[in-house]
């Protein structure tokens, strides 16, 4: 899968993506991250990318040109007629499990981030497919957004995690957190390891864990709980 992020900010991208495991997908191949850096489409002499809003208001929005010249590029390079094309915003719909599994199934990505106080309206209606919003709280541009999508989607594309982390034993595709997990050593600061998780009988310690996992969903995350239990 190819990502292809528009930024004023390529390296914030290029850096972060070369670690953990999408470091390793970028390396195997299974995902290649294209940064385009929006400033190098501007068509002015000064490389400017942004003016004031007409109106008035706070601060500076970016242009139109620049943005849907670095799109073209990238769509005249990957050769679809269409492709899905995401501006991240506060505005948009709210990213979850379910909408990345739906990115998972793209062969190309185009990820807009925005910064100043925004976007030309009329370039983000020419150019996007979807507008995808990280959470109810405001960044300053749409990198760490990007990068959340990255991570989420490539997590999920076959070959990505090895065995040992397997996506089928995790919680939130069926909307069950956690169970609380310990390691070495058996005893630390006096707090011991639940005796269960060294009796051996593999049949218990499954039950106990989903019913951690149940309990643990119930009180923290009551709106997954009620969706959990709605499927059960
Ligand atoms: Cl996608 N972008 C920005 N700038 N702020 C956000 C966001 C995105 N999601 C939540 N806050």
């Amino acid at each position: 899968m190819r990502f292809h992020v528009l930024t004023l900010f390529p390296e914030m991208i290029d850096e972060a993506v070369t670690k953990s495991i999408t470091g390793r997908a970028v390396t195997s191949g299974f995902i290649k991250v294209n940064t385009v850096n929006i400033r190098d489409h501007s068509a002015c002499k000064h490389k400017k990318t942004d003016d004031y809003p007409y109106g008035g208001g706070a601060g500076m929005l970016m242009t139109a040109q620049p943005i849907y010249d670095a799109y073209m590029a990238i769509k005249e390079q990957i050769g679809t007629k269409k492709p899905r094309t995401i501006y991240l915003t506060p505005q948009g719909k709210l990213f979850d499990q379910k909408v990345a599994t739906s990115l998972a199934a793209e062969d190309d990505l185009i990820l807009l981030c925005g910064h100043y106080e925004g976007v030309d309206e009329r370039v983000i209606e020419e150019i996007t497919t979807d507008q995808i919003s990280i959470g109810d709280y405001v960044l300053t541009g749409g990198e760490l957004a990007a990068l959340v999508v990255i991570d989420a989607v490539t997590r999920l594309l076959p070959g990505v995690l090895g065995n040992a982390e397997s996506i089928e034993a995790e919680s939130l595709s069926g909307f069950l957190l956690e169970q609380p997990q310990y390691t070495r050593p058996r005893s630390w600061q006096g707090k011991d390891v639940p005796e269960i998780l060294l009796s051996g009988d593999h049949a218990k310690i499954i039950a106990w864990q989903k019913n951690e996992a149940i309990k643990r969903t119930k009180a923290r995350r009551p709106d997954l709980y009620e969706k959990w239990k709605n499927l059960q």
